[in-house]
């Protein structure tokens, strides 16, 4: 019988990080079961950890009574119930830094896609069109133009030092003041109306749920671009695919969507001024071993009944 400890993963990471965690724990995969409520009960009794890719909620503490760390992967945590856990006295962590540069690369790349329309470009040599329409229809610039940042935490930095290095003049909102030589709004709508590119780059959860609304959206206006690289949640759907379709804002790059992996057809359908990504902005080899490596660091430290490395509550 393995003396490993048991483990708990919610849903699939990268396999190499998961071969990692196989060398420390007994790891049983939810996710690969029909019978999940069978999986929990085996080991309701032995399992006190639990790692996961995305949801946690009360009903998986509920079936697990021993746990004593949710280590989650991710920086967001806004699928895990913390509330409950902390109720309990489940110790939570996430994996904040290691992906803040992988991030905000991709938050620059698909500015660069939405802006320069790469994707669009891509399919137009593709289909021969440059041979038999001649040159592709000119795109806006992203050098020396105004973007906003919608929240400017440890990614949300990185993403402005980017802009900058793309010489743009760089503003930001959130809650309190940084002291960062960038312009700060405390009114997101007043933001928007002053730049020309709105990267949102908030938690998800309550506190931002559709915090780009029509109104902000509206605001960034018929030249505007958004892209979301923060949770589908952050922006109102809806009113997205509204005023794209109005043409009241310019064009959208996303990253992450409300009912993840489903994407609404009208944003499929909108192929000149939308370029859409299946939630892949920290999803290079690279950091998804390093986060993965530092959920299972998280995982023994709270099995050993040390602090935990990266703690949520
Ligand atoms: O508001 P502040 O001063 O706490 O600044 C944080 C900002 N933020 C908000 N801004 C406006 N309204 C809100 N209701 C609000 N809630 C939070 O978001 C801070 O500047 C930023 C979050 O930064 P960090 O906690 O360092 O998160 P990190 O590592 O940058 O990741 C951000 C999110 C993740 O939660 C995932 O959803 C996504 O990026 O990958």
């Amino acid at each position: 019988m393995s003396t490993k400890p048991d483990l708990l993963v919610v849903s699939p990471w990268y396999h190499v990080a998961m071969k990692e965690l196989e060398d420390h724990f007994t790891v049983h995969k939810l996710w690969k079961t029909d019978d999940k409520a069978g999986m929990l009960a085996a080991i309701a009794d032995s399992c006190e950890a639990i790692a996961g890719a995305s949801i946690c909620g009360a009903d998986i503490m509920d079936a697990l009574p021993k746990v004593k760390v949710i280590a989650h992967h991710g920086v967001g945590y806004d699928g895990v119930d913390v509330a409950t856990a902390t109720a309990r006295g489940i110790k939570v962590s996430n994996t904040p830094d290691v992906l803040s540069d992988e991030v905000a690369d991709f938050a620059l790349g698909l500015l660069l896609a939405t802006c320069r329309k790469i994707p669009h470009a891509d399919r137009y040599v593709r289909a021969g069109k440059w041979e038999s329409e001649g040159n592709m229809a000119f795109t806006t610039r992203v050098h020396g133009r105004k973007v906003g940042i919608l929240g400017l935490g440890r990614i949300g930095i990185e993403i402005a030092r980017r802009c900058e290095a793309f010489k743009m003049d760089v503003a930001y909102h959130t809650r309190s003041k940084r002291d960062v030589p960038y312009t700060y709004y405390d009114d997101l709508a007043a933001m928007a109306r002053d730049v020309d590119f709105l990267i949102a780059i908030v938690p998800g959860g309550d506190s931002t749920k559709h915090m780009v609304n029509r109104v902000v959206l509206d605001a960034l206006g018929p030249d505007g671009v958004l892209i979301n690289v923060a949770r589908g949640s952050v922006v109102d759907e809806q009113a997205l695919i509204e005023a794209l379709r109005d043409g009241r804002l310019g064009a959208a790059g996303l990253d992450v969507f409300d009912q993840e992996p489903k994407v609404p057809q009208a944003l499929k359908d909108m192929t000149e001024n939308v370029v859409l990504q299946p939630h892949q902005a920290s999803a290079t080899h690279e950091t998804r071993l390093a986060m993965g490596r530092l959920v299972m660091e998280n995982a023994l430290a709270g099995l050993a009944g040390k602090p935990l490395i990266t703690p949520v509550n």
